[in-house]
């Protein structure tokens, strides 16, 4: 089948085959990668109409047991800027956030060790806070967790956990998530939805990936029913291993979104501020996102993952930031209400 009507029949019926995957990432034809977004972007209205989710981004602690080849935050990197952020100080960022708009907060963490050492206690309570006293839904990105810790979450509500597998290559796996185990990762998210939480599940692209891989990660990604879906560029990391590795440009990530959106309709599909700031929102929202991620509040110290600084002091990183961007595409950031309304019609 050629390349538009393998388009056309993936937006009619959300379904291809992995070598039609392939070859529609292969293809550099802009008439094909046109329809491809316009087809994305139908998808989202149909399905979402004009509302964008947003979600602030709590980054608090930075300090990481494990030494990920593509991460700033691992173990070995002594570049890194390391902090903890105490539990009122994660509570007062996230009242700035929920008063700035967010629909959701991010409680990210490299797996710290200290966390570990407590059982993840000051982690817990801080979901009953933010459920009691700001009233959001809350996301946990720890990495990968206990059973049981996994249960105590899913106990006190935490509506969603993020863990993203980066590919579905385990020899590529291998080389990113040096000494972590695959199906670990694997085995926690399923664990978790079973538990009765949302799943974002995510990949990178600009890792020497092949099509293949990519196409295999877009179809096995169902494995882990997840309710968002993401992809993130590669961006070198000063002080790590892959810090010389040539970054590659957005134009896999944009179709990755678009192609995410055509096979996974319904699904919540994040454009990251963490790639390429607040001048690459555009893009991806054409791509197919419905939700902007890594909302961070100018003066709280948080930092970024993947552009750890970039935007944010600037305060382009924030819902005001965001907001007339939106607006110029005719779409809008979308109510709390609309999005607890998701999460009832979504589970
Ligand atoms: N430590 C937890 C974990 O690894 O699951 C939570 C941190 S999580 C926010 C880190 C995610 O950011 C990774 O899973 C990866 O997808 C993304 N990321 C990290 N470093 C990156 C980089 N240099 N470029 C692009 N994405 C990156
Ligand atoms: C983001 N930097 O949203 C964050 C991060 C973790 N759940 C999300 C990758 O882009
Ligand atoms: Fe740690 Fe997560 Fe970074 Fe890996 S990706 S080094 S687990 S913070």
């Amino acid at each position: 089948m050629k390349e538009k009507d393998i388009i056309k029949k993936l937006a009619t019926t959300a379904k291809a085959e992995k070598e039609e995957l392939i070859s529609i990432l292969a293809s550099e034809d802009k008439d094909t990668s046109d329809l491809l977004f316009a087809s994305a972007r139908d998808t989202r209205t149909r399905f979402f109409g004009d509302k964008i989710f947003a979600y602030g981004f709590v980054y608090f602690s930075t300090y990481c047991r494990n030494n990920c080849n593509f991460c700033y935050f691992r173990r070995d990197n002594e570049h890194t800027i390391r902090y903890r952020k105490d539990s009122e100080e994660v509570l007062a960022i996230a009242k700035e956030l929920a008063d700035s708009g967010v629909n959701l907060i991010d409680l990210t963490l490299g797996e710290d060790p200290s966390l570990h050492k407590e059982g993840f206690a000051s982690m817990l309570d801080l979901v009953d806070e933010i459920h009691d006293r700001i009233n959001l839904p809350v996301m946990i990105s720890p990495g990968v967790i206990s059973d049981e810790l996994i249960e105590e979450f899913a106990r006190r509500n935490a509506e969603f956990y993020a863990l993203y597998q980066e590919t579905y290559n385990r020899q590529l796996f291998k080389k990113l998530r040096v000494h972590q185990d695959f199906d670990e990762r694997m085995h926690a998210k399923i664990k978790a939805r079973e538990c009765g939480m949302f799943i974002e599940e995510g990949i990178m692209t600009g890792l020497g990936e092949t099509e293949e891989d990519i196409a295999d990660a877009l179809l096995a990604m169902a494995k882990v029913k997840p309710s968002q879906i993401r992809v993130m560029t590669f961006v070198p990391q000063s002080g790590t291993p892959m810090a010389e590795m040539e970054p590659q440009d957005h134009d896999m990530e944009l179709k990755i979104i678009a192609l995410m959106r055509l096979l996974y309709p319904k699904a919540l599909i994040p454009a990251s501020l963490d790639v390429e700031g607040i001048e690459g929102l555009e893009s991806r929202i054409n791509a197919g996102c419905n939700v902007v991620t890594s909302i961070i509040p100018p003066t709280s110290g948080l930092a970024g993952v993947a552009q750890s600084t970039m935007d944010v002091n600037e305060g382009y990183r924030t819902v005001a930031g965001i907001t007339p961007r939106l607006n110029a595409l005719g779409l809008r950031v979308a109510e709390d209400d609309e999005y607890k309304r998701w999460m009832k019609e979504a589970w």
